[in-house]
């Protein structure tokens, strides 16, 4: 890169692309190619040796893919990253890479459905013991914490609840008592264009491209950001030999086509949000509204600290009359569409006791504060005003 850049929209844009791309492509081309050819046998050897630079097999790398993975990396402030085919490869690969028989990892209780089922019946099959907590009780995380706790794992803001903790305080409380415990944070909801978890003491991020980084709703894809080490431990352990779970170069090329957008769209997701959030906060339909933006939200504070430019696009609430009502509200929607992913153009609802969070007991939703008449909206890139109008006649027929 010829010139020194460093503001957000400009790196997504620029950096990580190819230099002296051989036919000068502006857009980085798509190599859809599984395997690479050597010269001579001995090159492949040195190849496979680790001694000579160069691609080999998509599942061990790609150059459209490559790409990407520096841009990412550029975007999380992150020595390297590892590109996947879903946020679930990528983060079963990261815990793969951390986790080890008769270790132990300390989570937060609410996450992802199935991030919540890989670590609940999971990996615990396989001799590691997992303990959830709250999390934003840094009291809780303490007594949590064994000699063989391995890692701390969460998601800020949390789904579906958008709960908020302290990444700094966090990392801080768990690497005074043990400085190899890797902290890993799921940065799906707030991407990195408000929060940077590596610049505030995490060792690991983790995506679900699926969902802002791609931003368009047409691929499923994952990412593990981190040390140089721990990535080449991700790609060669995590994902060559644990998961397989390697990135199509044509979903590559299409979330590099989607990143060069990520800030407008995020800045727009945002605006959008905090305008529908202050509308069902103040409607009297609805009984209670989830959003780190708005002050009420036990996590506001914290929020405001780590998280820059915005509040991000998710907004989780409850209508008055709990899930009979919530479901018949769900259904009079008519612009806002019934499905779950989020961070799409289209604004989206779900209902998470019954569909991304269908993996949790009736006993550990609760524990996890996600109550049963809880709909999660995903608030998508249309123009806040048909959004809300849309929500107040849905509302208006409960
Ligand atoms: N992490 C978070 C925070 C997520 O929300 C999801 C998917 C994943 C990881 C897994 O990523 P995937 O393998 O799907 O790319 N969340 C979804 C959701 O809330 N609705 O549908 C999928």
């Amino acid at each position: 890169m010829k010139t020194k850049i460093k503001g957000f929209g400009t790196l997504a844009i620029h950096a990580g692309n190819l230099e002296n791309e051989t036919f000068g492509a502006l857009a980085t081309p798509i190599y859809q190619s599984s395997t690479f050819y050597f010269d001579s046998c001995e090159t492949g050897g040195r190849r496979f040796a680790g001694e000579e630079n160069g691609f080999i097999y998509t599942r061990l790398g790609n150059p459209t893919t490559s790409v990407l993975e520096r841009k990412v990396a550029a975007l999380e402030n992150a020595d390297d990253a590892v590109a996947f085919g879903s946020g679930m490869g990528a983060i079963t690969a990261c815990l793969w890479s951390i986790a080890a028989l008769g270790k132990h990892i300390v989570a937060d209780e609410a996450l992802y459905g199935c991030t919540f089922a890989f670590l609940n019946h999971g990996i615990t099959r396989y001799g590691v013991s997992v303990t959830f907590v709250d999390t934003s009780d840094l009291q809780a995380v303490r007594q949590a914490l064994r000699p063989n706790t391995c890692c701390l794992y969460i998601e800020t803001p949390a789904n579906p609840n958008l709960k908020i903790e302290d990444i700094e305080e966090l990392s801080k409380l768990v690497h005074s008592y043990n400085k190899d415990i890797m902290f890993v944070v799921d940065n799906t909801f707030a991407t990195p264009c408000l929060t940077r978890p590596l610049d505030l003491g995490a060792d690991v991020v983790v995506h679900s491209a699926t969902k802002y980084l791609n931003g368009h709703g047409d691929v499923i894809a994952g990412f593990v950001c981190g040390r140089q080490d721990f990535i080449n431990e991700v790609r060669m352990f995590g994902l060559k030999d644990m998961t397989g779970a390697v990135l199509d170069p044509f979903a590559a090329f299409l979330i590099l086509r989607g990143l060069k957008t990520l800030e407008l769209r995020v800045q727009r997701h945002c605006e959008n949000a905090m305008q529908i959030a202050e509308f069902l906060d103040g409607h009297r339909k609805v009984a209670k509204v989830y959003f780190p933006g708005l002050k009420s939200h036990p996590g506001h504070e914290i929020a405001a600290k780590q998280m820059h430019g915005g509040f991000g696009g998710i907004i989780s609430f409850e209508v008055r009359g709990g899930k009979e009502a919530g479901m018949r509200f769900v259904n009079e929607l008519k612009l806002i569409t019934i499905a779950v992913s989020l961070g799409d153009a289209e604004t989206l609802i779900e209902h998470p006791a019954s569909m991304t969070h269908s993996t949790y007991s009736p006993e550990e939703l609760n524990a996890a504060g996600i109550s049963e008449g809880l709909v999660r909206l995903s608030v998508g890139l249309e123009n806040a005003v048909d959004i809300i109008d849309d929500l107040d006649q849905a509302l208006r027929r409960v």
